[in-house]
């Protein structure tokens, strides 16, 4: 009987060995289930939970179901989430480093986008070890375009608009274009449109599909402006709580993942402007005067903000525009 015990006892333990090492993060994000960046993201979550063999669960929340998007920094610096993914121009307050893949005018194709974000990576890294938080990966957002219910031939047809901004560079913008802005995050963007409370808005294709703009709103202007990116934060903590194996194959998948999904977002700009364009969007280019007047304004901004900006923000800049 005690000997029958004994065993017993000795494959329970056996059996509660690899429970005992797992590992689960949850992982906010603010866009919707079927977004590129989202997709990328359970990619990434699948693929270190198989190469640990499950000894790392990673649950990703989209759409800000978990935490809303200004609160995932936070949440995942405090800890209360291990891990999540941040709209770099959210921390603006932060740090202006932040800021720099939001400027209008700067970096306006994948190949600046890229150069801007090795000059940006190792100073913001900093910036996060600082406060406990690692960079995992960024992804940029396709080029940002203009949506509007009316057409839009230069800044005088912005005048008044009510208009969604996602930034403090996305308010100004609209300021300047004379419309007026309000921030509104990704989430409840469908609902502002719905209501009416918003007739216009700059984002990416990708975003206007998944915000199905076209219910309410009739064009698009293909302006490619500026490619903000999102990055995936990770909790130090948590991270070096990892044994090494562990932490070897989310550094690997990390920089898998950043690949694919500067590849992903290439690929869904055509996709997604092909998209708004089928479900009845008029997408055009701008014209040469809106051209101009946006143009104009992204000038004012980058000098204003280059006047008050810190020695490290100049350096990446002037880097980016040698
Ligand atoms: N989509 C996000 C930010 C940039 C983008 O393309 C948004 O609409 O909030």
């Amino acid at each position: 009987m005690r000997a029958l015990k004994g065993l017993t006892i000795a494959a329970l333990a056996f059996c509660a060995t690899p429970a005992i090492a797992q590992t689960v993060w949850d992982m906010p994000t603010g866009y919707a289930p079927s977004n590129f960046h989202t997709l990328n993201d359970m990619e990434f979550a699948k693929r270190v939970g198989e190469a640990t063999g499950g000894k790392l669960t990673i649950n990703v929340h989209p759409g800000a179901s978990l935490y809303k998007a200004p609160e995932i920094k936070r949440a995942v610096q405090t800890g209360q989430a291990q891990i999540g993914e941040v709209l770099m121009v959210l921390l603006s307050n932060e740090n202006p480093m932040y800021e720099i893949d939001g400027m209008p005018f700067l970096a306006t194709s994948y190949e600046q986008a890229k150069k801007l974000s090795d000059l940006q990576r190792p100073y913001i890294e900093k910036i996060l070890a600082d406060q406990g938080v690692m960079l995992l990966f960024s992804v940029p957002w396709p080029p940002q375009g203009l949506f509007s219910k009316n057409a839009i031939n230069s800044i005088a047809d912005m005048k008044g608009e009510a208009h969604r901004a996602y930034s403090k560079q996305t308010s100004r913008l609209a300021e300047l274009a004379g419309a007026r802005p309000t921030v509104i995050q990704a989430a409840e963007v469908t609902q502002a449109l719905a209501t009416g409370k918003i007739t216009s808005l700059i984002t990416s294709a990708q975003s206007g599909v998944d915000y199905k703009v076209w219910e309410s709103l009739g064009y698009y202007y293909d302006m490619r402006g500026w490619m903000p990116k999102n990055m995936i934060v990770v909790n130090k903590a948590a991270f070096d709580a990892l044994d090494a194996d562990t932490r070897k194959i989310v550094l690997a998948e990390a920089a898998r993942a950043e690949e694919a999904g500067w590849a992903s977002s290439r690929r869904v700009t055509d996709e997604t402007t092909k998209a708004l364009a089928d479900n009845g969007l008029k997408v055009e280019v701008p014209s040469a005067q809106l051209d101009k007047d946006l143009r104009a304004i992204g000038k004012q901004m980058l000098d204003e903000w280059l006047a008050g900006a810190d020695d490290d923000v100049r350096a990446v800049v002037a880097a980016f525009q040698k």
